[in-house]
């Protein structure tokens, strides 16, 4: 038996010194730009994000829905892997369908068809959306609007009948061909549409998606890769690896990732040694979690494309309760990036880190990325959002979102979770999230929040901010001043946390 000297500390045990704020650094000149994979340090990755936000390899977060919008915002989402291989192999395909930035086209379907029919005939043809018209033919009379969403919807169970959604999408408003993107946006708010009709003659010639105006604003973030399509990668286990990894890579996923909650095994570098001895450099695995320098470095060995960080931080996590297993996330964070920085210099070839679990708050993110993270993963910030798949409803007059763990009944996740292949305890709760609204007005408010830190600690990059930022731990008394000393507060205009 061994006990480490330091304590196991949390993100909110410390904070940021600002630094000087020279005149060139502004809002427009930080770069939240990331290496999310291994290269050799002064080259270019295989692949950068422009936002260095990630979405959990969760059920109840990492639809191909939410992978498209975070991809058009620069972000990058996990597809789960607690379902069928081909299932989750059609979820990637599903978003490298999507062009950056895509319209929709022409294809016209008559009322009733099955849904399966159009998510394949949107697929043949790379369309996001397929007009009804009464009698199918392009001449027909409008009669409503079927988009690859609802294909998904429809399959995860949202319970919405074709005629349902033909008629709930539809809402009869249409915009003439004159229409600004802009304008567009106004109506589409104002009618709670998710696509607008644009009509020329009485005909129908294009489509506004209520994403249309988001992605334009930050298109020119988009994660894009061959010929304009959005990124996407997927979750693999150290189970079925050897189906699924060629599987997912066929579909076109972009960089998978190992989804366990500890990450320090043979397994890991077995799946690891696969994947590079059948793909050699060409296909990127990240492995993890793990909570010290000694797992980091076994993982970036056996070749890991990055690393993920954290164990029972997780907002919905019991395993801390259940297994007596962790550490603080910025002491995990803190050994770990030590370790990321000696291999890099020992070796030049640097292993990008990723912050896992238990960011509450954009405060958190801003931290995590201070003290070294090259970007986060986060579960429960996108579970809140309208594009995660999971069901939104009322609870005593205010909005809430599902979201439960990868180790709750529910989830069921017995390759991440299982012991001999069953889940003998749970080790993650089943709730509810309070509703935060669009993703991308989330992702752009917090993107707001990062820069301005940065931008006290006076750093325009992240691996400046990595290498200038000065953090203080807290007294437990300084801790308790933290927030605002009124009596009655006003409802914060910001929703996002
Ligand atoms: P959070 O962003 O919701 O706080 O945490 C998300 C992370 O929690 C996931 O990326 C994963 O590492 C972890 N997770 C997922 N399910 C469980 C569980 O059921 C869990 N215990 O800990």
């Amino acid at each position: 038996m061994k006990i480490l000297p330091e304590i196991s500390r949390t993100l909110s045990e410390y904070l940021l010194i600002p630094g000087l704020t020279t005149e060139d650094c502004t809002p427009d000149t930080v770069d939240l730009g990331a290496p999310l994979v291994r290269h050799r340090v002064g080259e270019e990755p295989g692949i950068r994000v422009a936002t260095p936000m990630v979405s959990a390899i969760m059920q109840a977060v990492s639809s191909p829905a939410l992978a498209v919008a975070l991809a058009q915002v620069g972000g990058l989402s996990f597809i789960h892997q607690n379902q069928l291989i081909e299932d989750q192999a059609a979820d990637v395909l599903a978003v490298k369908r999507h062009k950056a930035g895509f319209r929709t086209g022409d294809v016209t379907v008559a009322p009733r068809t099955p849904l399966g029919e159009v998510a394949r005939l949107l697929a043949d043809t790379e369309q996001g959306v397929a007009v009804v018209t009464e009698n199918g033919e392009a001449d027909g009379e409008f009669a409503g609007i079927i988009s690859l969403d609802d294909f998904h919807l429809e399959r995860h169970g949202a319970g919405a009948s074709a005629g349902n959604r033909m008629r709930g999408r539809s809402g009869l408003v249409t915009a003439p061909a004159s229409v600004s993107l802009s304008e567009a946006n106004e109506l589409i708010w104002q009618h709670h549409l998710d696509v607008l009709p644009v009509v020329d003659g009485g005909r129908v010639v294009s489509m506004v998606l209520k994403s249309d105006y988001q992605a334009h604003k930050t298109y020119h973030r988009a994660s894009v890769d061959a010929e304009k399509r959005l990124r996407v990668g997927a979750g693999i286990n150290s189970r079925d690896f050897k189906d699924r990894i060629p599987a997912l890579v066929e579909a076109g996923a972009d960089v998978l990732c190992l989804d366990s909650s500890d990450g320090y095994s043979v397994y890991q570098a077995k799946t690891l040694e696969f994947a590079r001895e059948t793909y050699g450099e060409d296909v990127f695995v990240g492995a993890g979690n793990v909570v010290d320098g000694r797992a980091f470095r076994y993982l970036a060995d056996a070749g890991a494309a990055f690393v993920k960080v954290g164990i029972g931080g997780g907002a919905i996590c019991t395993t801390r309760e259940q297994k007596g297993i962790g550490r603080g996330q910025a002491s995990a964070l803190l050994d770990v990036v030590q370790a990321r920085d000696a291999h890099a210099l020992e070796t030049g070839v640097y292993v990008p880190l990723c912050c896992d679990g238990g960011l509450l708050s954009d405060s958190h993110m801003a931290m995590a990325l201070a003290m070294g993270a090259d970007f986060i993963m986060l579960g429960r910030y996108f579970a809140r959002l309208d594009e995660s798949p999971s069901r939104k409803l009322q609870i005593g007059g205010q909005w809430y979102k599902e979201y439960w763990g990868e180790g709750s009944r529910r989830a069921q996740n017995e390759a991440r979770y299982g012991q001999r292949g069953r889940m003998a305890f749970e080790e993650g709760v089943d709730g509810y999230v309070p509703y935060a609204g669009s993703l991308y007005d989330n992702v752009e408010r917090t993107r707001a929040k990062i820069t301005s830190t940065m931008i006290s600690c006076g750093s325009t990059n992240l691996r400046d901010f990595h290498r200038d930022a000065v953090l203080v731990p807290v007294s437990a008394e300084s801790f308790k001043q933290t927030g605002a000393e009124v009596q009655l507060r006003r409802p914060a205009v910001d929703s996002g946390e």
